[in-house]
């Protein structure tokens, strides 16, 4: 398992220095100022290399750029609408060009309009600690009274709609405006940022988009973009719904192991691969993930570690963003599954035997709290996540504990 950590580029407020001293093996990163659709140039690419390769006094890091999170998938490519054709055409020459750099894992979602969405970015903890939150009920409020879908209310259940019509009421305007900034304007990673017209006229053009079609559009994109992918040697691998979920009315197609199971089947090759993010999965009671990664795991090309607290039993609930080893995901049991498939890997003989994994997202703690980095991606919730993390593959793989010890 390669220890790897997200890193937005200079602006960041997390240095290349910072995640070397949390034990870093390689960095994920993305060229956020590309306009989607666009090509990533032979040069955009070098000079990202170039700074993750230094640190701030100027000596070699000795770490490399080894996932790409992510090459965004433009609207236009998951409505088949526009300049669809050439933003595919574009893709693929990014991907040429990813290859020539070395670069060989390709992270991306399809998930329309929006990418991940929460209601709260610093919901404070018992300890003080804050972390990230989607909450139902806020969501409701939003998507009922502030963005004001039309249809919006007969898609929640009636006490929830009943008590967001409450919250509503009770909120100040700095907590409306905080919340539609949360849910829309784009959080870290994320293509692009709206406004709260610009949501309503993207729902509009999606109003006729079933999720067969729209899955029908990923497929299509696959079965163009993976053959070149194997070809360079390059391994693609789509990041699921975070939550996994529909929202705004809009359909999802990549939030249960069904969901990567049938797009493994459309498009049968080793380059088209998973992202198994385990705190978006986790956000809905039916995915274990464990057994995901048992049955799955072959295509299995990058993780994302990091578990949520359901409040709930319904597919759709509160949760939030807990430690890493709280939460309702086993993570011992979930890293013993990766482990048992690089196991299986290296007895094959695949160069890809080893999967990159970051520790996804982390609690705000200690001077976290000051620092403001981007929401979710904090330096010291991180560290203590990848430290946790590494503490099980450690012990997993001590011969004290590891099989035919
Ligand atoms: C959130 C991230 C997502 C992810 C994209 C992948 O923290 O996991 O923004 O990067 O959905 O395409």
């Amino acid at each position: 398992m390669r220890q790897t950590w997200r890193w937005f580029g200079p602006k960041d407020q997390v240095s290349v220095d910072d995640m070397l001293q949390a034990g870093v093996q390689g960095v994920v990163s993305a060229l956020h100022h590309m306009p989607t659709g666009a090509v990533w140039g032979p040069e955009d690419i070098a000079e990202r290399q170039r700074q993750i390769a230094t640190m701030k006094d100027g000596t070699p890091s000795g770490i490399t750029w080894q996932v790409v999170e992510s090459l965004p998938v433009s609207e236009d490519i998951k409505k088949q609408k526009g300049d669809w054709r050439a933003h595919v055409e574009n893709w693929k020459t990014s991907l040429h060009h990813l290859a020539d750099a070395g670069i060989e894992v390709i992270c991306y979602n399809f998930m329309p309009v929006l990418d991940w969405t929460r209601t709260d970015l610093a919901w404070r903890r018992p300890s003080g600690a804050t972390c990230m939150r989607f909450d139902l009920i806020d969501f409701a409020a939003f998507d009922i009274h502030i963005l004001e879908r039309p249809g919006a209310a007969e898609e929640f259940p009636e006490d929830i709609v009943a008590r967001a019509g409450e919250r509503f009421a009770a909120m100040d305007d700095a907590r409306r405006e905080q919340l539609a900034g949360n849910v829309v304007y784009g959080l870290p990673g994320a293509a692009e940022r709206f406004t709260l017209e610009d949501v309503r006229q993207h729902l509009a053009e999606y109003d006729r988009i079933s999720a067969e079609q729209l899955r029908g559009h990923l497929v299509d994109f696959l079965s163009e973009v993976a053959p070149v992918a194997q070809s360079l040697g390059l391994r693609l691998c789509c990041h699921p719904d975070d939550p996994p979920f529909p929202l705004l009315g809009l359909p999802r197609i990549v939030s249960t192991e069904a969901d990567y199971a049938a797009l493994m089947a459309a498009v049968d090759i080793p380059a088209n691969g998973i992202t198994l993010c385990t705190g978006s999965l986790g956000a809905r009671p039916d995915n274990d993930l464990p057994a995901i990664m048992r049955r799955l795991g072959d295509r299995v090309h990058f993780l994302h570690l990091r578990n949520v607290t359901i409040e709930g039993t319904e597919i759709r609930n509160s949760f939030y963003e807990a430690m890493h080893l709280e939460g309702g995901t086993d993570m011992v049991a979930m890293i013993q599954a990766v482990l048992a498939e690089e196991r299986r890997r290296r007895a094959e003989g695949r160069a890809d035997w080893s999967i990159p994994f970051r520790p996804d997202h982390g609690q705000d703690i200690l001077d976290d709290l000051t620092r403001k980095a981007q929401p979710g991606y904090p330096s010291i919730g991180r560290l203590r996540g990848l430290a946790e993390l590494r503490g099980i593959m450690t012990a997993l793989e001590h011969p004290l504990v590891a099989p035919g010890s």
